[in-house]
């Protein structure tokens, strides 16, 4: 029963033109995820539920926004915004049992809460890194510009977490790029325990707009009318002059972090303030007494969805445990592709690497219109190594795009396209600087699809390798860290040839593909290559030499040391394997040469300790120890960083251990 002390109403709520339907509406939406949450916190209690962020207090922030999008226009919420998921009507079982882990949900228990997208209602999930939601938003907003389809995006964050970088670059990447995204900042006082006034140092955080370029307001994040009507002007508005607006919703985190974290650290004379600000209970007040509902509307109300959450909670909790299945676990990491092989023409040319690249990314990018190519000084100077040169004139400044120094920003971006249909491919400048785009690189790219079912249609172009006395930060090749990490494909050409062939094939695959260029390799080694477009497998190596003594194991600029030491030694009868790609590996091809050689050395040119040579190393030994006459070799760089100094980088790589290293293992 509503009393007359709870009808106080704290909001000057202005209804203006908006229909007697609409506010009962947006009513019930943000009464549904308020009795969802106090459902919940019974669940916790009784030890049937593992967790739970609660976003009490919050609703009108996700209501009023939801209510305003298109069903069609993505939203990219966070973990306190059960009212997107609920405003968007997704059946209560399925995020019962999404919650539960269990098959109806929407990661087939492989991820909790609120850590799941889904493509059927255009919710797209967030990591736990935060920050680079707002790179995927601008990404689907670059989609949506590009489409010309007047959609805008909303994507949401707290506080805390716009202390991140990557929701720093992306700001300004959508501003820069003028995309139409709707960001949203719930200022909700605390991120976790940490108060506003240690997460940051200005007065509002909406006055960051101003820095970035961007249009930005402070709304009063409570008040689902002026949640509404702002967000709705807003919102017409950038449907037909793209932009990206931030928004700061003033709001408070009425409970813990999650539950069972408390809010001992919150003073109880702000607890009062913002539960006199109730978002659900100020407008309930404010409804009955314009007449529009009443004590027994809302009894009503609650009957209703009370059955409906019971109804749903009993199919979840009747619902079995997910089964464990190695197969469909091994499979599910990486979208279903089958390679479709494109054979090459007769006629060729001499090009050098460089060009052969450049060649084969032109043909794709021709092949396929849905492609964007992203990167530092791609567009008219093209690039700093030149792959992208008369791209622009060929593809236009939508397709090649420059971008600020934001890779973080810039593979977020990639992973939105994906999302929206592109395909995006993003130029690393040096491989070196993939650290900064790391984490939307092996949390975003790499899991997705095993976690909701997204591809990540991306390649990453990954100019690497040492011998031009670059130092410690422009000389790296750094596919052991991504080796590491299932859910990346790792592509290492060694050949002109090859080179064309696997761009081609990367750009095709609907997985993420982190593609090498040795830079080293770019103009000292040249090759017939087919004029036309071809496709390589991934995943297949080349054997380039073949022999019985020794089988020798390498990619990148190591084909090319090897073959240099075999062509001084021409008594040595070796195999010689370019595995080509890395992940996946052609295990098939090392294992078929090495039962037959009997001995087996790999070489890398990165560092030793935890690099991909180990892993082989080990794979040999445990298939095919039987036939093995010695113990398998590895020849690597030297565990420091590259030095810059010629006569110390010839020391740090393994070029130059590696002929000793192969004749000590042949006259083992
Ligand atoms: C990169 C990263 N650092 C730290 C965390 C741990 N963490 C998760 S949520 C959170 C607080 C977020 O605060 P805020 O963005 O204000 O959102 P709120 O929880 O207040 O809604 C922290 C520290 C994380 N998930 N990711």
């Amino acid at each position: 029963m509503t009393t007359e002390t709870t009808k106080k109403i704290h909001f000057d709520y202005q209804r203006g033109n908006i229909q007697e339907e609409t506010l009962i509406h947006l009513y019930k939406s943000m009464l549904k995820p308020r009795m969802i949450e106090e459902k919940m916190l019974i669940l916790l209690r009784q030890g049937k539920i593992s967790k739970w962020f609660s976003g009490i207090g919050q609703e009108a922030i996700s209501v009023g926004i939801t209510s305003i999008l298109d069903k069609e226009e993505y939203i990219l919420p966070m973990h306190r915004n059960l009212g997107v998921f609920t405003s968007r009507e997704i059946p209560l079982y399925r995020l019962f049992s999404q919650w539960q882990g269990k098959a109806n949900g929407f990661t087939k228990g492989r991820d909790r809460s609120f850590h799941f997208g889904t493509q059927e209602f255009n919710i797209v999930g967030m990591i736990s890194h935060l920050g680079p939601q707002f790179g995927v938003a601008a990404g689907i907003g670059l989609a949506n510009k590009l489409k010309g389809n007047n959609q805008v995006c909303a994507v949401f964050t707290g506080e805390g977490g716009t202390s991140e970088g990557d929701i720093h670059e992306a700001l300004n990447v959508a501003s820069v790029w003028q995309l139409p995204v709707l960001f949203c900042i719930e200022n909700n006082g605390y991120g976790l325990s940490t108060p506003t006034s240690e997460q940051y140092n200005c007065e509002h955080l909406a006055d960051r707009g101003k820095g970035y370029g961007m249009e930005s307001h402070i709304i009063e994040g409570n008040n689902i009318l002026e949640v509404y009507t702002k967000v709705k002007s807003l919102v017409d508005d950038m449907r037909v002059n793209p932009r990206p607006v931030l928004l700061e919703f003033q709001t408070f985190r009425m409970r813990g972090h999650e539950e069972a974290s408390g809010t001992k650290y919150v003073p109880q004379d702000l607890m009062d303030e913002w539960e006199a600000k109730d978002p659900l209970i100020n407008f309930e007040n404010y409804l009955i007494s314009e007449n529009i509902i009443n004590d027994d509307f809302i009894e009503d109300l609650k009957v209703e969805i009370k059955a409906e959450i019971d109804g749903n909670l009993d199919l979840a909790f009747n619902e079995e445990v997910i089964k464990a299945d190695l197969t469909t676990e091994l499979y599910d990491v990486f979208q279903n592709h089958i390679y479709q092989e494109v054979k090459p023409n007769k006629e060729t040319e001499n090009l050098r690497l460089i060009d052969a690249i450049s060649q084969g990314l032109k043909q794709a990018m021709e092949r396929h219109d849905n492609t964007v190519i992203m990167g530092q000084d791609i567009a008219e100077y093209g690039g700093v190594f030149k792959i992208t040169e008369g791209f622009l004139d060929a593809f236009g400044k939508e397709r090649v795009r420059n971008t600020p120094i934001c890779e973080s920003a810039i593979v977020s971006a990639a992973m939105g396209l994906s999302i929206s249909g592109f395909k995006a491919i993003m130029e690393m400048q040096f491989s070196d600087f993939a650290t900064s785009g790391f984490n939307p690189i092996v949390n975003y790219l790499a899991k997705s699809h095993y976690r909701w079912n997204q591809n990540a249609d991306v390649v990453v172009r990954m100019p690497c390798g040492a011998g031009v006395g670059a130092g410690p930060f422009h000389s790296q090749t750094n596919e052991a860290w991504f080796t590491h990490t299932p859910g990346l494909k790792v592509v290492y050409p060694a050949f002109p040839y090859d080179a064309k062939g696997l761009i081609a094939s990367a750009i095709e695959d609907p997985n993420p593909v982190m593609y090498f260029e040795h830079k080293a390799l770019y103009r000292s080694i040249r090759q017939e290559v087919p004029t036309d477009y071809y496709t390589i497998e991934i995943g297949k190596a080349a054997i380039l030499k073949e022999g019985n003594d020794v089988t020798i194991i390498t990619y990148g600029a190591g084909v090319h040391w090897a073959l240099d030491t075999l062509e001084n030694n021409s008594h040595i009868s070796a195999d010689l394997i370019d595995l080509r790609s890395l992940a996946p590996l052609d295990t098939e091809a090392i294992y078929a040469s090495v039962k037959k050689t009997g001995k087996a050395i790999i070489m890398q040119e990165d560092a030793m300790f935890g690099g991909i040579a180990s892993d082989i190393c080990s794979m040999i030994m445990e298939n095919c120890f039987e036939q093995l006459d010695a113990p398998v070799k590895r020849v690597a760089s030297l565990d420091t960083p590259i030095p810059f100094a010629a006569n110390l980088e010839e020391q740090y790589l393994s070029k130059g251990k590696f002929e000793s290293s192969l004749l000590d293992l042949l006259s083992y």
